[in-house]
């Protein structure tokens, strides 16, 4: 009798351990590298060299090296710059489609060794890679495979040079957070274009560059988001298919890589490039985007599931303007004046329609999978519902009524991207509910942008889940500066 009491006891315990595990992961997931990347949401891209001075978007790779010579050049001012705004890291143009490298290059006579600049001893990569390290912002390049200099550019040979000067690259100024490969293959000097070793590229990188995610239209690390104009598809796949695709003309088509594919057999999420002004190079005669400009962009990329690489050109002092700047930390005010309060912590009841235990253990509140863990800053707490469940929805409850016009949802990543619609209800005054947004997917973060209501009682559904929905923050935000959308 005693026997079968501690069998049962086991077994109805073993059940409540089992009923408490985590789902399992769904699909492809990131790697512990991509959840890094995509957590730092919002990156400073600075394009700078020949093209600086000439006014070039392209250069044509003859220029002489004289041309490059900032009079103040500053990377710790960049570096200010970028992190009072937000950025988390800064990726550098190295090497442009003109072939110059900002570094001295041993692969390359085209360089700032060959510049009077600082009479040949200048470094940017140097100046750069150690004012980041200082100000705690990471270090990314950007080297771009096609070359207008290289006279073995269109040969074998070229991605021999190519390697070689990567790995000067990855070896000598530490940590490299991102590695840019641009898709654009263009000419040579002999007029032939290259056929890329796109395979020992990736391969050589990371074996220098173990955590560094790399960008190509294909990735491995994340892929072009398809167009420059700071646009995220609403539906947005952190997957991708690129079995037998490569960056530039065999990419996957700019929709495709706009979404992602639905089943997607890679973990290769959107990165967003996106200029603050008109050109990617600076030049007197052009000025930066308003602020409104810059919240629909970052609405649009880190609001749909993409990290923002928003470029900040340095002009030919070696500066990044004042009016860029300027603009920079309004935009910082203006996302602090949004994100700094959610409305969402003030809820006095969270509550889910299903929540991932079947044991009456939910009395003692929180479980580990309780939609109360929506609401707090840990990364790492969600609401899972069981593994059956492919729709469910949770409710934040109010003692005020709370006005707001943006909704933020985010998946918690590490077990895949489950959602593929979801919507979004409030209570009105009279009791009935009405529908604010109707949306896909949710990915990493997504931002909604919806009327401005004033309610007791918001509604988040997940209609459609692959696996069950594992959230890990809903957050309401009041946006005055863009308004109603
Ligand atoms: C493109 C390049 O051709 C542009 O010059 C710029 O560098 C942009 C970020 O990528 O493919």
């Amino acid at each position: 009798m005693k026997k079968t009491f501690l069998s049962l006891f086991i077994v109805l315990f073993g059940l409540m351990l089992t009923a408490q595990k985590p789902p399992k992961p769904y699909g492809p997931v990131p790697t512990p590298a991509q959840v890094e990347w995509q957590k730092m949401e919002l990156n400073m891209f600075c394009h700078f060299g020949p093209n600086t001075f000439t006014g070039l978007e392209w250069g044509e790779g003859t220029e002489a090296e004289d041309i490059f010579n900032p009079t103040a050049l500053d990377c710790n001012q960049w570096v200010t710059v970028a992190k009072n705004a937000g950025f988390r890291g800064i990726i550098l143009t190295a090497k442009h489609h003109d072939g110059f490298c900002l570094w001295p290059n041993p692969e390359s006579d085209h360089t700032v060794r060959e510049s009077t600049w600082r009479n040949g001893k200048g470094d940017v990569l140097r100046e750069l890679s150690e004012a980041c390290r200082k100000g705690n912002v990471k270090f990314g390049i950007y080297i771009s495979p096609w070359d207008r200099n290289a006279p073995t550019y269109g040969t074998p040979a070229y991605n021999k040079v190519f390697l070689r000067t990567l790995k000067h690259a990855h070896t000598n100024y530490g940590t490299i957070f991102e590695q840019w490969f641009d898709g654009a293959n263009g000419e040579g000097p002999n007029g032939k274009r290259q056929v890329y070793d796109w395979k020992t590229f990736n391969a050589q990188t990371l074996k220098k560059q173990p955590r560094t995610v790399i960008f190509s239209d294909v990735g491995p690390g994340c892929r072009w988001v398809g167009n420059e104009e700071g646009k995220c598809g609403r539906t947005c796949w952190s997957r991708l298919d690129v079995e037998g695709r490569e960056p530039g003309k065999n990419a996957p088509s700019q929709d495709t890589l706009n979404a992602g594919n639905y089943n997607g057999v890679c973990w290769i999420p959107a990165e967003t490039d996106v200029s603050i002004r008109p050109g990617w190079f600076w030049r007197d005669s052009e000025h930066p985007k308003s602020v409104q400009e810059l919240l629909t962009i970052y609405y649009n990329s880190v609001g749909r599931n993409s990290l923002l690489l928003l470029n900040v050109p340095p002009d030919n002092r070696g500066l990044i303007p004042a009016e860029d700047s300027l603009r920079l930390m309004e935009f910082r005010a203006a996302l602090d004046s949004i994100f700094s309060n959610d409305l969402a912590k003030k809820a006095y009841l969270v509550n889910g329609s299903n929540m991932r235990t079947k044991t009456k253990d939910c009395i003692i509140r929180p479980t580990r999978f309780d939609p109360l863990w929506l609401i707090d800053d840990d990364y790492n707490t969600y609401w899972a519902t069981d593994d059956s469940v492919r729709s469910a929805y949770v409710e934040l409850k109010f003692n005020a009524p709370q006005t707001f016009n943006r909704v933020m949802v985010q998946e918690y990543i590490p077990l895949g991207q489950r959602v593929e619609r979801f919507h979004i209800d409030v209570q009105n005054e009279d009791g009935s509910w009405h529908t604010i947004a109707t949306e896909t997917t949710i990915g990493y973060k997504r931002i909604v942008l919806t009327e401005t209501v004033t309610t007791k009682r918001v509604r988040v559904y997940i209609d459609q889940s692959r696996a069950c929905p594992v959230l890990n923050h809903i957050g309401l935000f009041m946006d005055r500066i863009l308004g109603e959308q």
